[in-house]
């Protein structure tokens, strides 16, 4: 095992390529390669006799016969709010798996409309008029919105087969509107998905994944799976939610004449299909954020910048980490422990050789109002007289093989056992295990956990390097039928472990690498281990845009590259798109020179600074973005397609981010690069205007920008309202009572609108007690107001300043326009822009 081991690190450490052997493709998985070839055919057939409604209306039932021998098949369907469907289909007498644990609350089905059975096929009616038509035979179900069929589930590729081992099951979606597919989340992708059936590649597969070395524009799976794809187009964007946590493959077939296609492959459990129909990019992300949920308000603190490295190796180091970010001028909210910060990687011990007095390490930080996050993986040393594993091996807690016994494999620290945390009673446990007592020496200064491993990852080639897909959890599950929900069960029992942990006082922060659809209710996520090269820099706003548009929206990557030694371009470059992604660490691996900001050239420390200054003053808009997350659904950063659905050309642009609404950034990624094309949205009347020079453009569509070092093309939407805190402190603590300065270019008729968020920033009382303000921000040509939209929490909103950036031209014909900048600030008496609570405040 240990050569294995070393081979396959020596292999990707040369080849800097993914281990393909270890990882297997669709040929050499045997569920896939049969049923990529099954031949559709129309092997079931809906009898009309079969069809039944609840008698709540609620529900409708039927069966499917079967043409050859197999097992007739039971067809559920309810309708859900907001244009939601939930289909499932099973065997009459199905043993299989149900999925628990995953959905945001259990959604409610509505009553149905109509019901028309005729000769050919059913037709229902739900309250907000949708249609469904399901055809007898051939076997099919059309999902019709405003008249337009926008999902087809096709019958002759469904198949559901029971093996000995697993109970393969594959269907086929058409998207008749749509020409491009969106999700699928997690692969190192383009936003766009690709064809894998006709350009020869692997179906995208979804089985989470400890890939070193992973590679650029690739099906692999990787370390967390959203088994959610959307088909978009002019006409309308739905979207499907495969409720199920095995492994599985997805054919897409993208048709720019509609009709985009997919075609599932999975290994086991039940085909439990929601159906979203959006219309709009917009409504159908709300509608899968409505059944897996949305992200908390995070801690403030969570939104600044974070310096991480495995390892840093002593509390010495990292003491002085902290003073010489503070001298040297960068800002800094938290730093990092990886794995040599314990034990023998025991995790929930020190190691006390190199950090001897943790307590007093976490008191430095906090003195300075820094946060420290260590990391916490899920495989547990097997040592008798460490509690830890003593007491879950006493309780029964481990995963096991099949014959009954723990299992025992090889991570970290040698030969570990895997919590199992499907058991409720293990969950509780691990939860316990982040207690001030049970962890020792940590104090509150430790405000954020890092879950990592979690795929889980066990250092065995054979098992593609995690659990056997038949070892055991709580109730004899075999592992293949919850693999893909293990990382975010751990995060769930760490979350509630922080919460515990702080009496319920303090949001707890967590990073996970491994996650699944909902993963965004506890934590966030990075897309694990890159490298330092231009195209995994243009690979972070791909992978961030696209967790963005499926719930997880606290996304971000490692800045500078995992692996290698990136050039102090290249770290410039990361820094300035890194501060436009939601969470922004720099992290490196081992074996690379040590990289902190200060230790750069003066040059390359200035563009870091600059970026990281940047990042900091619109954290009024990240922090505001979060709070209208959890309202709405909404992604953070947005792909244009999402917002701008009808702009064809637009569809595949994913090296660009549009923040929220109103800022629009551009990533630049190559040596020596001068000019970057800029894609400008929403036509000619539409305004954007630099947040770094005098630069105006229209929004015409691709144009080309020049560059300079010291930025990456940052616009702002004309008519936006842009809130940002642009006093330069050391941290988001620091940064608490800083009064905002209002940036804005007025539309033509003299008008700009913005919001803001105000809270605590640590607490849960905005959630219980109502204890926030969320605030519109109107300007017309002589006024400005605040209007409070929601919350009844005692904030300030202290505005300083206000930047009026007028239009002087206006772009034409290419030629880009130009604007003049006049700063308005308090009137002598101090009072003109200083109070809230005045509702109409008279500009100048
Ligand atoms: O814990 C060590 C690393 C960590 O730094 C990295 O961020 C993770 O993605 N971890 C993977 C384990 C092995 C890396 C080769």
């Amino acid at each position: 095992m240990f050569w294995l081991i070393l081979l396959f690190f020596i292999f990707t450490k040369v080849s800097y390529s993914a281990d393909h052997y270890t990882f297997k493709n669709c040929s050499r998985v045997d569920f896939c390669n049969t049923l990529r070839n099954r031949v559709p055919s129309d092997d079931y057939t809906l009898d009309a006799t079969s069809i039944t409604l609840s008698s709540d209306n609620k529900t409708l039932t039927a069966r499917l016969k079967s043409s050859d021998n197999r097992s007739d098949l039971n067809l559920t369907l309810n309708g859900l709010q907001q244009n939601t469907f939930r289909l499932k289909i099973t065997e009459v007498d199905s043993s299989r798996y149900e999925l628990q644990d995953v959905l945001d609350g259990v959604p409610t089905p509505l009553s149905f409309g109509t019901i028309e059975t005729g000769a050919n096929s059913v037709t229902i009616t739900t309250s907000d008029s949708n249609f469904v038509i399901l055809n007898y035979s051939p076997f099919n179900i059309e999902f019709i919105k405003n008249g337009v069929t926008e999902i087809i589930f096709n019958g002759n590729q469904l198949s559901l087969e029971i093996n000995n081992a697993t109970s393969p099951f594959t269907f086929g979606v058409t998207f008749p509107q749509a020409v491009q597919l969106y999700g699928l989340h997690e692969h190192c992708e383009t936003l766009a998905l690709k064809n894998t059936s006709l350009n020869g590649t692997d179906p995208y597969r979804l089985k989470n994944s400890d890939v070193g070395y992973y590679e650029i524009e690739s099906p692999m799976a990787l370390y967390g799976a959203v088994p959610v794809l959307y088909g978009h187009g002019i006409n309308a964007t739905e979207g499907v939610f495969l409720h199920n946590a095995a492994e599985q493959w997805i054919e897409t077939t993208n048709n720019p004449l509609g009709s985009s296609h997919a075609y599932f492959i999975v290994e086991t459990g039940t085909l439990d299909l929601f159906v979203l129909l959006g219309p709009t990019p917009k409504e159908v992300v709300r509608q899968y954020t409505a059944l897996t949920g949305r992200a908390p308000v995070p801690p403030l603190w969570s939104l600044g910048y974070h310096q991480s490295r495995y390892s840093y190796e002593s509390q010495d180091i990292v003491a002085n980490i902290s003073s010489n970010f503070d001298d040297n001028n960068f800002q800094l909210d938290a730093i990092w422990l990886d794995i040599d910060y314990t034990d023998g990687f025991k995790y929930f011990t020190w190691n006390y050789t190199t950090f001897s007095d943790p307590v007093s390490l976490q008191r430095i930080l906090a003195s300075t109002n820094k946060k420290l996050v260590t990391i916490i993986d899920p495989h547990i040393k097997v040592e008798k007289g460490y509690s830890v594993y003593d007491r879950a091996l006493a309780n029964d807690f481990f995963v096991k093989n099949p014959n009954g016994s723990v299992f025992q494999g090889p991570c970290w620290p040698g030969t570990s056992s895997y919590i199992d945390f499907l058991n409720p009673a293990a969950r509780n446990y691990y939860s316990s295990l982040y207690s001030y007592d049970n962890f020792p020496n940590s104090t509150s200064t430790i405000s954020g956990i890092w879950n990592d491993m979690n795929e889980p990852s066990v250092f065995d080639n054979s098992l593609e390097m995690t659990l056997p897909g038949d070892s055991r959890h709580n109730g004899n599950v075999k592992h293949r039928e919850i693999h893909n929900i293990y990382g975010y069960l751990q995060t769930m029992a760490t979350y509630h472990g922080l919460l515990d942990r702080d009496n319920h006082q303090r949001r707890p922060f967590i990073l996970t690498r491994s996650h699944f659809a909902g993963s965004q209710r506890y934590a966030a996520h990075w897309t694990g281990d890159n490298q330092a090269d231009w195209s995994y820099l243009h690979a972070a706003f791909q992978g961030c845009l696209t967790a963005n548009i499926l719930g997880l929206v606290f996304c971000g990557a490692d800045v500078g590259g995992f692996f290698n030694n990136p050039s102090n371009e290249l770290m410039e470059r990361w820094y300035q798109a890194g501060a436009w992604l939601p969470f922004f660490r720099a992290h490196s691996s081992k074996d690379t020179k040590r990289r902190e900001p200060y230790l750069l050239p003066e040059e390359s420390q200035t563009v870091i600074r600059e970026a990281i200054q940047t990042r900091y003053k619109h954290l009024p808009v990240w922090y505001t973005l979060f709070y209208e997350h959890r309202r709405t659904g909404d992604p953070i950063i947005r792909p244009l397609f999402y917002q701008y659905p009808e702009e064809r050309a637009a569809y595949k642009i994913d090296n660009q981010v549009l923040v929220g609404t109103d800022i629009l950034v551009r990533a630049v990624y190559g040596t020596n690069v001068t000019e970057v094309d800029v894609y400008f949205p929403a036509g000619e009347n539409e305004v954007w205007v630099s947040a770094t020079s005098d630069d105006v453009r229209a929004g015409t569509g691709l144009t080309t920008i020049a560059v300079v070092r010291e930025y990456s093309p940052i616009y702002y939407k004309r008519g936006a309202i842009i809130t940002r805190k642009d006093t330069i402190r050391s941290n988001t603590v620091e940064m608490e009572k800083d009064c905002h300065t209002l940036y804005y270019t007025a539309n033509e008729d003299g008008t700009a609108h913005g919001t803001i968020y105000l809270d605590d920033g640590i607490s849960f009382k905005y959630r219980d007690q109502s204890d926030f303000k969320y605030i519109s921000i109107d300007i017309d040509s002589t006024h400005i107001s605040f209007t409070t939209l929601d919350g009844s929490g005692d904030y300030e909103f202290v505005v300083e300043k206000i930047v009026r950036r007028d239009i002087v031209s206006l772009p034409k014909n290419g030629t880009p326009g130009s604007y003049k900048e006049t700063i308005l600030t308090r009137d002598a008496d101090g009072e003109l822009l200083k109070n809230i609570k005045t509702t109409v405040i008279k500009l100048k």
